[in-house]
C-alpha cells in the first residue's frame, strides 16, 4: 500500500473524510438530491449571465500580478488564419475562416480559485518541519509541480481545476444582498453580519448550496470602464472578515459547497492581523482551499440578479457555473449562470 500523504491533518480541515485522495472537496456534496431541489428554483425561465466581460477589471492596478487578456494570431502560409479564404477556386462560394488565440491570466476576472491555489506552510508528514502543503496532503513540487520543478513539467498534477469540472458544478445559489445593506461603503462582515443579512432577507442555507455575496463592487468596476481607480476599490464595498473565527466555524458547518462573490478577494485582503505573529494572510482561503477543500469564486457579476431577487422577494435560484475542464490549472473563468 501507498505511504499516506500525510500523518497529520490541520486543525479544523476535513482531509480525508471524502476519501484519501479525494481532489474535489466539499462539491462532494453536491448530490443528485441538491440539484433537483435547485432546479425546483425555477419557475420563470429567466436567466442571468454572472460573468463581467473577461476584459475587465482592465490594466493590473487591481492586483498587479494578473495582466488583461492579449489575444494572439497564427499565420496560415502568407496571411494570418482570420478571415482566411480557404481556396480562390470561386469568388461567390469561398469560405471566409477566422481562428484565435488568447494569452489569458485565468484568475484576472469573473474566476473560480481551485484548490491548487492556495496552500500553507504545514507539517503534515510529522516530520517536526513545515513543509508547501495543500487540501487532503497533496505537495508542492510532487503534485502541484511549479516552474522551479521544470524537470517534471508543471502544473496541478492533483488537485487541477478540471477535477472540479467533472463535478457537474450545479446546485442552488443563495444570494446574501451586502449592498442592499452597506452601499458602496467599506465594510468587514463577520458571522453576525452575515446572519443578520440573510435573516433580513428571510433567507437560509442549507448543505450543498452555493453562498453567494452581492457587495457592488464589481458594478464598481464596471463603471470604471477599464480604468480602475485601485485607491477607490481598496476602501469599497462589503468583504468577509476572513479573521473572524465564528464566521470560519459556520462555513464548515453550514455545508455549503462553495462561495461565490463579486469582490475581489471574497474577505478583505489584506486581512487584519491575527492575535500572535504567525497566521495566514488570506485567513479564509486558508480555511476554504487549504482545509475544507471549498472553492471560491471571485469577481463574479451580480447586479441584475440582485435586482430581479429584490424585486421578488426571493433570495434563490439556479446556478450552473463549472469552469475550464483545463488539465492542471489552479484557477479558471467562469461564465456562471443563474435561472429562476
Ligand atoms: C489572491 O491570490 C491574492 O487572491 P484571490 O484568490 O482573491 O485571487
Amino acid at each position: 500500500m501507498d505511504k499516506p500523504r500525510w500523518q497529520h491533518r490541520p486543525e479544523g480541515s476535513n482531509w480525508g473524510d471524502f476519501g484519501p485522495d479525494d481532489q474535489i472537496g466539499r462539491m462532494n456534496l453536491l448530490t443528485p438530491a441538491t440539484r433537483l431541489r435547485a432546479f425546483r428554483e425555477v419557475e420563470h425561465g429567466t436567466a442571468f449571465c454572472l460573468s463581467l466581460p473577461l476584459d475587465h477589471p482592465g490594466g493590473n492596478t487591481l492586483f498587479q500580478h494578473r495582466k488583461a487578456p492579449k489575444f494572439v494570431y497564427e499565420k496560415r502560409g502568407d496571411s494570418f488564419n482570420f478571415n482566411y479564404r480557404l481556396s480562390n477556386v470561386n469568388d461567390c462560394f469561398c469560405d471566409v475562416i477566422s481562428d484565435d488565440a488568447v494569452l489569458m491570466f485565468l484568475q484576472y476576472s469573473t474566476q473560480w480559485d481551485g484548490l491548487g491555489h492556495v496552500g500553507q506552510m504545514f507539517d503534515a508528514d510529522g516530520d517536526g518541519r513545515p513543509e508547501k502543503v495543500y487540501y487532503n496532503g497533496f505537495r508542492a513540487g510532487i503534485e502541484i509541480v511549479g516552474p522551479d520543478d521544470a524537470e517534471r513539467g508543471w502544473g496541478a498534477r492533483s488537485i487541477g481545476i478540471e477535477r472540479m469540472a467533472t463535478a457537474g458544478v450545479q446546485g442552488r445559489g443563495v444570494l446574501v444582498d451586502l449592498e442592499r445593506i452597506h452601499g458602496r461603503e467599506r465594510a468587514l462582515v463577520g458571522y453576525d453580519g452575515l446572519m443578520a443579512a440573510l435573516e433580513a432577507q428571510g433567507a437560509s442555507v442549507e448543505q450543498g448550496d452555493f453562498l453567494c455575496l452581492y457587495t457592488g463592487f464589481a458594478d464598481l468596476i464596471l463603471e470604471m470602464n477599464k480604468q480602475p481607480d485601485g485607491e477607490v476599490l481598496a476602501r469599497s464595498c462589503a468583504v468577509l472578515d476572513g479573521r473572524d473565527e465564528k464566521l470560519l466555524q459556520w462555513i464548515t458547518d453550514s455545508g455549503i459547497v462553495a462561495i461565490c462573490a463579486d469582490n475581489f478577494a471574497v474577505e478583505a485582503y489584506p486581512a487584519r492581523p491575527g492575535a500572535n505573529g504567525s497566521y495566514p494572510g488570506l485567513p479564509l482561503h486558508a480555511h476554504c482551499l487549504f482545509k475544507l477543500g471549498l472553492h471560491l469564486g471571485e469577481l463574479w457579476y451580480f447586479a441584475e440578479l440582485a435586482q430581479w431577487l429584490r424585486a421578488h422577494k426571493r433570495s434563490s435560484f439556479l446556478l450552473t457555473a463549472p469552469p475550464l475542464r483545463l488539465p492542471g490549472a489552479v484557477g479558471s473563468p467562469v461564465t456562471p449562470v443563474a435561472t429562476v
